[in-house]
């Protein structure tokens, strides 16, 4: 597949896309409250446009491990008039939630994706998105954001996540959606141990193998970037630029992420400098006899 059906557009996946994440969240684990008005997350999202974001992801609760959980009445009241304003624009829009109530209201104001972290598994979620021409990106979690972190346990995480997207792949096609409006994500930091998580990041290429469905990877500024660097999440953009690199260079069809413009910059000197992939591995091994 290399397009993506995503409600009013179609978009190439030829490269790898860039969506921006907008927090409309008093508690968002990064933004922290300075964007939790309407203005402010327009103007945000269209920052975000003129650096380069092909998708805007317009979310109104958080899902940081440990974060409480909103009303579906708070979560609309947030997430509605600012995908009113940017339905406008004529961009691709995307709601990260996993509330069937709020996936219909946003499909009502005509939203382009829908982002569940619960890979619809809501109730009614499913027949709700077959009966739109709306994108759906799956994700795999372990747990609920409240709890999820405490003790994270898999067989083989790579086997166990792969095993569970392709099952809500089928239950999505299943329920009347085309393969062309489903992207898959494993989900970095639900529900997984540092280890879990490079697990899986490694397993990139596999899983889009496997799964043969384009990927969506989210690690922009999250606590493995910590684990690695030691750096507090607000100066975790280099380490954040590096993983959106290296997963685009692992296949990944579309990298969501807090900064922008460094990503947009980053995956430009890919495309322009990128070396077939055997010839990387062949520079290794020429590495590794010199020395
Ligand atoms: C993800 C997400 C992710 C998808 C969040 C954060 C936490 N949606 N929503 N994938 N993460 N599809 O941004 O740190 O990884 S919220």
């Amino acid at each position: 597949m290399n397009e993506l059906h995503c409600g009013r557009f179609v978009l190439p996946l030829s490269r790898p896309l860039i969506m921006g994440i907008v927090n409309v969240t008093p508690d968002s684990f990064s933004d922290g409250g300075c964007f939790d008005s309407t203005a402010a997350a327009v103007a945000h999202a269209q920052k975000l446009l003129t650096e380069g974001a092909d998708i805007l992801d317009i979310g109104g609760e958080s899902t940081r491990p440990g974060a409480t959980v909103v009303s579906v009445e708070e979560e609309i009241r947030r997430v509605v008039p600012v995908l009113r304003a940017l339905h406008a624009l004529n961009v691709p829009l995307s709601i990260d939630t996993c509330k069937p109530e709020v996936m219909c209201a946003a499909l009502e104001v005509g939203v382009d994706l829908v982002n569940d972290i619960a890979a619809l598994e809501g109730r009614g979620a499913l027949e709700l998105l077959a009966a739109s021409g709306a994108a759906v990106c799956l994700m795999h979690k372990q747990g609920e954001p409240q709890t999820m972190q405490a003790a994270p346990e898999y067989a083989d995480v790579v086997v166990d996540v792969i095993d569970y997207l392709a099952a809500r792949r089928d239950a999505a096609q299943a329920a009347g959606i085309a393969p062309e409006r489903i992207l898959l994500d494993p989900g970095f930091g639900f529900g997984k141990t540092f280890e879990h998580n490079v697990a899986l990041f490694r397993a990139l290429v596999r899983m889009r193998q496997a799964l043969d469905c384009p990927l969506l990877v989210g690690v922009s500024r999250k606590s493995m970037l910590g684990q690695i660097t030691g750096r507090p999440v607000s100066e975790r953009v280099s380490a954040s630029v590096a993983a959106a690199l290296l997963a685009a260079q692992s296949g990944a069809a579309v990298i969501r992420v807090h900064d922008v413009a460094e990503t947009a910059d980053a995956l430009k000197v890919l495309a322009a400098l990128e070396l077939p992939v055997a010839s990387c591995a062949g520079l290794r091994d020429n590495a590794r006899l010199s020395v």
